[in-house]
């Protein structure tokens, strides 16, 4: 079996890909883009190719991206329209969205910065306690990744709501579904948690439109993709206050560049993507799993349906 290892973005990451998948797959010939790439292989695993590979390399059997979100694959034009693509699917993501999403939720309904701050100026300001029954969290997805956040905050109290594209009822949070829907799920959500991939269908959705129908005060929180949110209209929101905060992990151009006014806008908290990282040995050990299931013709999960998008 001919496998093509092609993640390109850091040669110290591609190295530990490396040594995972040939510890895993002991009967893979493992190629390394571009360094030994053959005209063919069964498999490819990938993360962010560029567009060379499809042109250099047929895939016969599937295409393995090394991540949850496929949009930039799937953006590639030379990716072979009739090979599967299959993603990662959780592969020890959950919990750490679970704990990012907690720690941001807290942070705002315990008024963190507000202590914070009280505590440099020195001065002893304690506020009355938020209502909770008014502090709706809603979750914009209800996939691998928003289902971990809503059990993670479930045991807290919180109204909890998930948005969707299909109906999805998860345990502990009201349902809503699809654009008729999108309103009234913001309405309701003090806090707006987005975890949906960027697909033509959810690119520009945190729009000015959306964010006016958030409650006034309103923390947005974007751990999904950078597309989904319409910047211009994100810091004007937060500029006439009707917005309370944003927390953002994910931008349209990463790394942030310098100038961004993201960095400085004192109702922005950033982190450089990485509400979940990718862990190799939990990623390469699901992708061997998958490769090894379909080498015996049996189904796997996470197969990207590419009419979706995701
Ligand atoms: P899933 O595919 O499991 O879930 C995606 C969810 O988004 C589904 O509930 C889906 O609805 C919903 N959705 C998709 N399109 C729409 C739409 N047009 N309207 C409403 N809902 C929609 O993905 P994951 O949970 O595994 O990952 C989500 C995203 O998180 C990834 O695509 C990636 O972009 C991002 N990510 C970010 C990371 C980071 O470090 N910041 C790390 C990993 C992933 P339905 O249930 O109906 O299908
Ligand atoms: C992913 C990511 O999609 O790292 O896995 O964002």
């Amino acid at each position: 079996m001919n496998v093509l290892l092609a993640a390109t973005e850091r040669s110290d990451r591609a190295d530990r890909w490396h040594r995972a998948f040939a510890a895993l797959l002991p009967d893979a010939r493992i190629h390394r883009w571009p360094g030994d790439a053959p005209s063919e292989v069964d498999y490819a695993l990938v993360w962010k190719p560029p567009t060379e590979v499809f042109r250099r390399v047929r895939v016969r059997r599937a295409i393995f991206n090394l991540g949850a979100g496929v949009d930039a694959l799937l953006a590639i034009e030379t990716l072979p329209a009739d090979v599967p693509v299959v993603r990662l699917e959780d592969a020890g993501m959950a919990v750490q969205m679970a704990e990012y999403a907690v720690l941001a939720v807290l942070r705002e309904f315990r008024d963190a910065d507000h202590y914070v701050r009280a505590q440099r100026a020195g001065h002893w300001s304690p506020l009355d306690r938020r209502d909770k029954s008014a502090f709706g969290v809603g979750i914009l997805g209800a996939g691998v990744l928003a289902q971990a956040v809503v059990r993670a905050l479930s045991p807290f109290g919180f109204p909890l709501a998930t948005w969707s594209r299909s109906a999805r009822a998860i345990p502990g949070a009201e349902a809503f579904a699809g654009p008729p829907a999108l309103r009234a799920f913001l309405a309701r959500s003090r806090m707006a948690i987005a975890l949906l991939p960027s697909t033509e269908a959810t690119r520009g959705l945190l729009d000015a439109a959306a964010f006016a129908a958030l409650p006034a005060g309103a923390h947005v929180v974007n751990l999904g993709r950078g597309d989904l949110v319409v910047e211009a209209d994100l810091v004007a929101a937060l500029d006439r206050g009707h917005l309370g905060h944003a927390t953002l992990d994910v931008f349209r151009d990463e790394p942030l560049p310098p100038s961004h006014p993201f960095w400085h806008h004192s109702g922005i908290t950033i982190t450089p993507h990485v509400s979940a990282v990718t862990l190799v040995a939990e990623a390469a050990a699901q992708v061997a799993a998958k490769l090894r299931a379909l080498e015996r013709g049996m189904p796997v999960t996470g197969v990207v349906d590419r009419s979706k998008g995701y």
